[in-house]
């Protein structure tokens, strides 16, 4: 039996097929107002195989120049963010056990070769609010650890549909994304998986 961290709650099947069709209406109207951008590593500049927007009053972005923040536009249109759709809102409210709103999320889109190395969630300001994950399109192979780099892992698959809710205690903990499983969902036309991280910032 597949033991979790302290602290990191995995629901699967949480979105059935009509919700995620929903919730992937309105990231598409949120992509199309706030496009994609190649997220970079700070100080090498290095792209990340990720593509990325935010939605909500905040955003995550990172940059050679600025690295890892939260801002209230979009890096490359210098709009501000579109609107946290209600339907985020009301899974908030249903999964975070959080009274307050959340004032960013963050829409990570990986092509079936993208991956994402383990590295813990340090830049919000507020350790002690809940992250709120939502799985969408094809499968991963999720790794989790703990608070040091060092620290023994475990690995379990993400699907569509699937909610991840990370409470105070599992905030810091290292995770990562190893890999995409091509053809595993049919919700994604060109494939590829689509996670969204909705979290509060400012406390
Ligand atoms: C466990 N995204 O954007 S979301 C990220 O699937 C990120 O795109 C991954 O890691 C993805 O920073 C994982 C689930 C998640 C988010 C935050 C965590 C798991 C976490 C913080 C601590 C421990
Ligand atoms: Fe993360």
């Amino acid at each position: 039996m597949l033991v979790l961290p302290k602290g990191i709650r995995h629901i699967p099947g949480y979105l059935d097929r009509e919700r995620q069709e929903a919730v992937l209406a309105e990231i598409r109207a949120v992509v199309a107002e706030a496009p994609l951008f190649v997220p970079t590593m700070p100080k090498t500049g290095k792209p990340m195989s990720v593509r990325m927007t935010n939605c909500g009053p905040l955003g995550w972005v990172t940059d050679k120049e600025r690295g890892y923040r939260y801002q209230p536009t979009h890096p490359a249109t210098g709009k501000p963010w579109p609107a946290m759709p209600g339907i985020l809102m009301d899974i908030w409210s249903e999964l975070s056990g959080y009274a307050q709103e959340p004032e960013a999320c963050l829409v990570n889109y990986y092509t079936d070769e993208a991956k994402m190395g383990l590295h813990q969630d340090r830049d919000e300001k507020d350790f002690s609010a809940p992250v709120l994950s939502l799985s969408l399109g094809n499968a991963c192979l999720f790794r989790v650890g703990g608070k040091n780099r060092n620290d023994r892992t475990v690995s379990f698959r993400l699907e569509s549909g699937d909610a991840v809710i990370i409470g105070g205690e599992g905030r810091l903990n290292f995770h990562g994304v190893d890999r995409i499983y091509p053809d595993t969902s049919g919700l994604l036309r060109n494939g590829g998986r689509i996670n969204l991280t909705m979290r509060r910032v400012n406390s």
